[in-house]
Formats: structure tokens, C-alpha cells, sequence
């Protein structure tokens, strides 16, 4: 099962670098990169050293961090910027040119003739340069590439065989599971090489392409913190752990998930956005229970309606109570944990009039428990 042997690439200081309203200082970048560690993230990829000084800077520093994880920067398909990249000291290279005809034409004029022989030099050359370091050739736009041109260009790569990893990206967002799951199973059967996916979410299918990579062989996948990218960004780190966690809790036992919620956090702060309500695991209502049919439910057995437990994440449910939908066993929990013990009539009619004056305006939980105070004092 490929599942038991995936690494997560995360790209927060790379792809989220891309995200609008992302500009990562030295100092945030190492905070980001410690507590990815902390998480256990296998590797980390940068911004490529010739986007600006700073950048480059950066990835020394980084390199230096000590950290466990692997520091990848993220270059183009040429020998300088390779060169560049080397002199950092940066345990590997992710190189990567466009092969859609659309890209072709407007982003390097090139031909997929071209594009082969310049990944034949630059990936040799790079070779040739550093015996050991890893090496992953990707192209950019794979899903509106001609199959028969990324074919060309892949298993001319591997016949070079200088190269650790090979990448696929879904640049726009527009593939479906069944196409990843079919592109990956042919790369991995036809070249034997690892297999990186990287999916962007612009419609919506970020984490399930994700998971499809993998279930088809892919050996590594790419995340950003909180899905942060260009545009709309990209698989979250997030999304990703639920998405594994729940087909089998043992595909993430290797990460520290606790330190999660803290990753979330860093980076809606540092970029000045909030965690999305809807967000996976983290957000403001994800382990809320509201429903009467559902809190009864939960409060027997919270597998009833939760398949991530939130204690694994370090955090808690929440029952609410005070709503027009609220149930007497959830009002009987929270009377129980008041150290209020109700008869089943008195909290009947409790919830019978809690749901009358939530009907005119929902109740805050003093409101509720000054409620149970009082019908405890008159039932006794
Ligand atoms: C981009 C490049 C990239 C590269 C992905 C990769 C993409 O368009 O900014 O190297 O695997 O989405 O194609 O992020
Ligand atoms: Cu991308």
C-alpha cells in the first residue's frame, strides 16, 4: 500500500509565498519552518534563490536551522538558476517547466524537443554537480498537457536517470480524481521513480487529488498551511492529514497532529486572514454539535457524528445549548456538569422553554445555566 510510505512536501514558503497577502520575514520564515518540524513534516520547499537577496538568504538560513526536515528550493528548468540554487547548500531541487500548449506559447516559446534537451543538460549538468542531492524534474500544467508530449518528456527524464522524483502539478485546479489517480499509476509503473503530486483547489478537488496520488503510488504530495497559494492556493496540510486520518488513523501517526491548530493559527495571523469557519479540523465550528438528534447522539458516542476525534488534534467539542434545535439530554449534560442533577420533566419543560425564547433571540450559555440554576432550586 503506497499510503504507508508518503511524504508531505510543504510549500507554505514556497506556493504560499504566492498567496496574496503573504510576505514572510526571516524571522517567520524560521517560526513556520520550526513548528512544520515540530509537526514532523519530511520536507520543506522555498522560493527559488533568484527571486530576491533576501529569498536567498533565507534558504541558507534555513539549511543551517538544524531542523529535520529536508530544505527544498523550487527553480526553473535552467543552469544558472540551478547554480544558484546549489551554492545555498539546499538539500534538493525541485525544477520544473511548463509543457501545456498554452504555457509553450506564453510562458517559454519552447518545444517539447526543446524542453527535452534542456532538462537533459540541466538535470545532468546538476548531476554531475551534486552526486547526492535530491532531485525532482516536474512539469507545470501536467492536466492540460498532451498525454503523449508529458509521456516524451517523463520517460526521457528517467532514462537519464539522474532524477529522484518525478512531479506532477495540476497548476489551475481543473483535474479530477480518476485523471491524477490515472497519470500517477502510469508515471509510477512506467519509470519505477518516486512520484510527487502538487494540486491546486480552484475547483474545489485539491485534497481529493491529493488522496488519489497517493492511493495510485504517488510517494509525495504538496501542502501549503492552510492551502495558502496563488489564487485560491492548494491542498491544505489540514484538509490532507483529515482526508488520510480518516481511511486509516495510522497513515498519520507519524505526525505530531496537536501541533496543527498552532500551524493554522501562525498563518492566518501572519497573513492577516481568519481560519475559515468550514475550515478541516481547525475551524471555529468544526467540532461543534448542534441538533438535539445529534448531541444526544454525541453525547453516548461521539463516533456517531465525529470521525476525527478533536483530542487528537489537542482539542475539544462543543454541545450547544441555548438554540431553538436544543435537545434535554444536552441540557441534562450540562446540568450534570454544573453539578445539577434534574429530574427527566424538569428538563423536558426546560428545553420546551428554552426553545420558546430562542425562537425571539438565541440564548448565551449563562443565560441557560442560570435557567437550570433556577429550575434545580425549584425542583428541590
Ligand atoms: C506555478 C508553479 C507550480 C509548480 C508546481 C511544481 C504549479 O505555477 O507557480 O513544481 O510541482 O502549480 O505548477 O506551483
Ligand atoms: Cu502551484
Amino acid at each position: 500500500m503506497p499510503l504507508d510510505r508518503y511524504s508531505i512536501i510543504d510549500s507554505t514558503l514556497r506556493e504560499g509565498e504566492q498567496f496574496s497577502t503573504a510576505s514572510f520575514t526571516t524571522a517567520q520564515k524560521l517560526e513556520i519552518a520550526g513548528l512544520l518540524d515540530e509537526f514532523g513534516i519530511e520536507m520543506i520547499e522555498m522560493t527559488t534563490p533568484c527571486a530576491s537577496p533576501q529569498s536567498e538568504a533565507d534558504i541558507r538560513a534555513l539549511v543551517n536551522a538544524g531542523l529535520r526536515a529536508r530544505i527544498l528550493t523550487h527553480i526553473r528548468c535552467h543552469r544558472d538558476d540551478a547554480l544558484r540554487a546549489l551554492d545555498t547548500g539546499v538539500h534538493g531541487l525541485d525544477i520544473v517547466i511548463g509543457t501545456s500548449p498554452l504555457l509553450m506559447t506564453h510562458s517559454h516559446g519552447k518545444s517539447i524537443e526543446q524542453i527535452i534537451d534542456l532538462a537533459a543538460e540541466v538535470l545532468t549538468f546538476v548531476r554531475a554537480q551534486a552526486p547526492d542531492i535530491i532531485l525532482r524534474f516536474s512539469t507545470e500544467d501536467t492536466f492540460r498537457s498532451r498525454e503523449s508530449d508529458l509521456l516524451r518528456v517523463y520517460l526521457a527524464v528517467a532514462d537519464l536517470g539522474v532524477v529522484n522524483r518525478l512531479g506532477v502539478a495540476d497548476t489551475v485546479g481543473i483535474a479530477l480524481p480518476d485523471q491524477v489517480y490515472s497519470m500517477v499509476e502510469q508515471l509510477v509503473r512506467l519509470t519505477g521513480l518516486d512520484v510527487e503530486f502538487h494540486g491546486h483547489n480552484d475547483s474545489g478537488c485539491a485534497i481529493a487529488n491529493a488522496c488519489a496520488a497517493l492511493q495510485a503510488g504517488a510517494t509525495h504530495v504538496d501542502t501549503t498551511i492552510l492551502g495558502i497559494g496563488e489564487r485560491n492556493g492548494i491542498t491544505p496540510l489540514g484538509g490532507l492529514i483529515a482526508r488520510l486520518y480518516t481511511l486509516d488513523r495510522a497513515y498519520v501517526a507519524k505526525y505530531n497532529l496537536p501541533v496543527l491548530p498552532r500551524l493554522d493559527r501562525l498563518i492566518a495571523d501572519l497573513c492577516g486572514i481568519e481560519i475559515p469557519f468550514s475550515n478541516y479540523i481547525t475551524g471555529s465550528s468544526a467540532f461543534i454539535h448542534k441538533a438535539g438528534i445529534h448531541t444526544k447522539a454525541v453525547l453516548a458516542d461521539p463516533a456517531t457524528y465525529e470521525i476525527l476525534k478533536p483530542q487528537d488534534f489537542g482539542l475539544s467539542r462543543e454541545v450547544m445549548i441555548g438554540h431553538r434545535l436544543t435537545g434535554w439530554n444536552a441540557l441534562r449534560q450540562r446540568a450534570l456538569a454544573l453539578g445539577l442533577h434534574l429530574d427527566d420533566a424538569t428538563l423536558r419543560a426546560l428545553a420546551q422553554d428554552i426553545k420558546r425564547r430562542a425562537d425571539v433571540r438565541p440564548m448565551a450559555l449563562h443565560e441557560v445555566d442560570s435557567l437550570l440554576q433556577a429550575a434545580a432550586v425549584t425542583q428541590s
